[in-house]
């Protein structure tokens, strides 16, 4: 009775050291139990069970654990790369939708000085909602992540309405008037926007035609009422009922019959504007540029959406299938802006900028002289991504995107300075490091080319693998 009742608590012990979450743990966990002596039958079945247990409850544990180990870090004034949700502004609020904004890039960091005259912004109209007409002194180019609408843009006399609804890319000219329904019944419309200010960097704002003395205001409400009524030839009595009725916000709600005659038209729209393309095109109906069974990425750039010609930005479409991940890579000339717009997962960066920050305070600190140019080391800038989260990864930054285990990952780019960017490998089949010479190599690595090759020459996949989270031991060929 007394070797029993320590043999249970004994062997749990055992088996609990050896753990870890891959397969051999669990046959080494199941071998210890076997080759166990003096006990009996009914124990060394509890002790498999115990095996099995663990393994199962530590691998969930263990993803868990690589997510949530995230959590909390991006808050840390030391990761500038990373937005939540209390980092926005709302801009724009009515109990029918809001427009959230992010604050100047630069105000966040200095490191983000490169994209201060970019803005980003994010919609969301509720169903059956109308956003009233208005125009901003910006140029954007709008993500519809979720929902269906349609959206109307009035442009050198002409007003061209089409039909938009999840994937679809669509560049607004500044100064364009713009208005939107959602027409769906039961979806929020959500619009990821990425804005270029035109007059004054990094600031934009809306501006209101329709509208009354507030909420919102019309621009028109502005003039004198004596250049109102020769301008518009009309009375000034009509001119104060016209301006003077309650509104209410900026997104309201439309009744059925409005909704289904001004959804009357056809996706992508026919373009009126001269040498122009049409006014959207669809990020998921491109050829991939990558694909295989861990993920897939599409692209939309002036070659196939001629309009974002003249801005320099393209798009991105990362759908990173679960247990997945996309990279590490890294883009040569683009600043990329991100947003998750489905799934959970977590992101890893190397940044030199961070280290050298905290590295040259300490330096100051202790009097000593800063060098030039230094080596690294790389801040490993790292965390969870969550849907609505918005990452900047600066150009010549390696990153790599993981999705969690049981949801795929989807994330949208608005890459910055997107003109002859390329994007290159840093693992996996075509890797930079399988271009060098082998000399190069084992002057670089100090060890022998031929095993520096064997390493990565292993992976056979392209830009997204297996995650971490999905590879069981025994997987690696090296
Ligand atoms: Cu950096």
């Amino acid at each position: 009775m007394m070797v029993r009742a320590k043999v249970l608590p004994f062997l749990f012990c055992l088996v609990v050291v050896a753990f870890g979450t891959k397969e051999s743990d669990l046959k080494q966990c199941k071998h210890q139990c076997k080759v166990l002596q003096q006990i009996e039958e009914y124990q060394r079945e509890k002790c498999y069970e115990i095996c099995e247990k663990l393994y199962h409850g530590e691998k969930q544990e263990k993803e868990e654990e690589e997510i949530n180990s995230y959590e909390g870090k991006e808050e840390g004034k030391n990761n500038p790369y990373v937005f939540n949700e209390e980092h926005f502004i709302t801009g724009i609020k009515t109990e029918h939708g809001r427009i959230r904004v992010l604050p100047k890039f630069s105000e966040r960091s200095k490191l983000l000085k490169g994209i201060e005259n970019y803005r980003f912004a994010i919609l969301e109209a509720n169903p059956k909602t109308f956003v009233v007409p208005n125009h901003w002194d910006a140029d954007a180019v709008l993500f519809v992540a979720q929902g269906r609408g349609t959206l109307s843009l009035v442009r050198k006399g002409k007003r061209n309405s089409f039909n938009i609804g999840r994937g679809d890319v669509i560049k607004v000219c500044a100064g364009t008037t713009a208005y939107l329904i959602n027409r769906d019944d039961n979806e929020k419309l959500l619009i990821a926007k990425l804005l270029r200010p035109v007059s004054t960097p990094g600031q934009f704002e809306h501006f209101f035609g329709p509208g009354g003395r507030e909420n919102p205001e019309s621009f028109y409400s502005a003039f004198s009422s004596e250049i109102l009524e020769a301008a518009l030839n009309t009375r000034k009595d009509r001119l104060q009922r016209l301006f003077g009725q309650p509104r209410e916000g900026v997104i309201i709600r439309a009744s059925e019959e409005q909704i289904r005659v001004m959804s009357q038209h056809e996706e992508g729209g026919i373009w009126p504007f001269r040498g122009e393309s049409k006014g959207s095109v669809n990020i998921y109906k491109q050829r991939p540029l990558q694909s295989n069974q861990y993920g897939q990425f599409y692209q939309v750039d002036d070659s196939n959406y001629k309009q974002l010609e003249d801005l320099d930005i393209s798009l991105n479409f990362a759908n990173i299938t679960e247990g997945g991940m996309l990279g590490p890579i890294y883009s040569s000339r683009a600043t990329k802006i991100a947003v998750v717009v489905e799934g959970e997962g977590y992101f890893e960066m190397a940044c030199p900028h961070l280290a050298s920050e905290s590295e040259s305070e300490s330096g100051r600190r202790q009097g000593s002289k800063e060098t030039e140019t230094r080596i690294g080391p790389y801040q490993k800038v790292h965390s969870k991504l969550r849907r609505g989260m918005v990452l900047v990864i600066p150009a010549g930054h390696p990153f790599v995107a993981v999705a969690s285990t049981n949801q795929n990952l989807q994330i949208v780019g608005f890459n910055v300075n997107a003109r002859n960017n390329e994007i290159v490998p840093l693992a996996g089949r075509n890797n930079v490091m399988s271009q060098l010479e082998r000399e190069a190599l084992e002057l670089g690595f100090g060890l022998p080319a031929r095993e520096v090759e064997q390493i990565f020459q292993s992976q056979q996949e392209e830009f997204f693998f297996q995650g971490p989270g999905g590879r069981q031991s025994g997987r690696a060929a090296a």
